[in-house]
């Protein structure tokens, strides 16, 4: 599989963080005009985050880390996040864009053993998909375990997982901030080697925006140690930055590489 540039809508920027199941629909809107004017099929896999749909059904039934025991919860969990991509679908559909949602509870899953989670998938979905002129998209997750149980799988890692295995140019992660900040300022570009405390730094934070931002930064330190080339923290709130993106410009952000 091949895809040139991997996009994930993190939550914060498609719905509204603090209002239960509410989708931000300017934004989303606005990013499925971008799509239909730069996109070009078969090369760009989209995913994207849970913010007030799936966050919000899991933290009811979460074990205090990312498994949940709870039937009804992992079921409620699931549609919260079908809710969220149904709406993108919609959006996207309509500005005449081939929106093709896979579901990862399908496709990926965790083998468990001594309580150490192997995540299992297959991705041979997700390449017929984009071989058929579709935008494949995903969203994070509650996938289930061989022990019986559930555990939320973020966007994040999807991601990561995605842009690894299609060798992407870019790996990019859209949030509602203008990109890695730094004493009120957004830095423009990381070296993989200041990743590491830039990590450390970032988790000693304790606001939400940046235990997200923490999280993001290490699936990128993993990303680039896997063999992945580049990745870019960027505001998905802002008009126009997502269809540079798909015409492979550079854009306002923080680069990592
Ligand atoms: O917002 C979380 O995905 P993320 C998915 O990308 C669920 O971390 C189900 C909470």
């Amino acid at each position: 599989m091949r895809a040139d540039l991997v996009i994930k809508l993190g939550g914060s920027a498609i719905t509204q963080k603090d209002t239960p199941y509410s989708p931000n629909l300017a934004v989303i809107d606005r990013i499925a005009d971008e799509f239909s004017s730069s996109w070009r099929a078969g090369r760009v896999l989209l995913v994207h985050g849970g913010g007030s749909f799936g966050h919000r059904a899991a933290i009811k039934y979460v074990d205090g880390g990312s498994k949940l025991f709870s039937p009804r919860g992992i079921a409620e969990t699931r549609h919260a996040m079908h809710r969220l991509t149904s709406i993108l679908a919609e959006s996207f559909l309509e500005k005449g864009v081939p929106f093709f949602a896979i579901d990862p509870s399908a496709c990926f899953f965790y083998e468990e053993a001594d309580s150490k989670p192997s995540l299992g998938y297959s991705l041979r979905p997700v390449e017929l998909a984009l071989s058929a002129g579709l935008l494949p998209s995903l969203g994070g997750d509650v996938v289930l375990s061989s022990q019986g149980h559930g555990r939320i799988l973020s966007g994040d890692t999807i991601a990561r997982i995605l842009a690894l295995a299609s060798s992407a140019r870019l790996l990019a992660f859209g949030t509602d901030v203008d990109g890695y900040l730094e004493g009120g300022k957004h830095l423009g570009k990381i070296g993989r080697g200041e990743l590491k405390e830039i990590i450390a730094a970032a988790k000693g934070r304790s606001n939400d925006v940046t235990g997200g931002m923490a999280g993001k930064l290490s699936e990128v330190g993993e990303y680039l140690s896997s063999g992945g080339e580049r990745a870019l923290i960027f505001n998905a709130t802002r008009p126009g930055i997502v269809a540079r993106l798909l015409r492979g410009e550079e854009v306002e952000g923080t680069y990592i590489d």
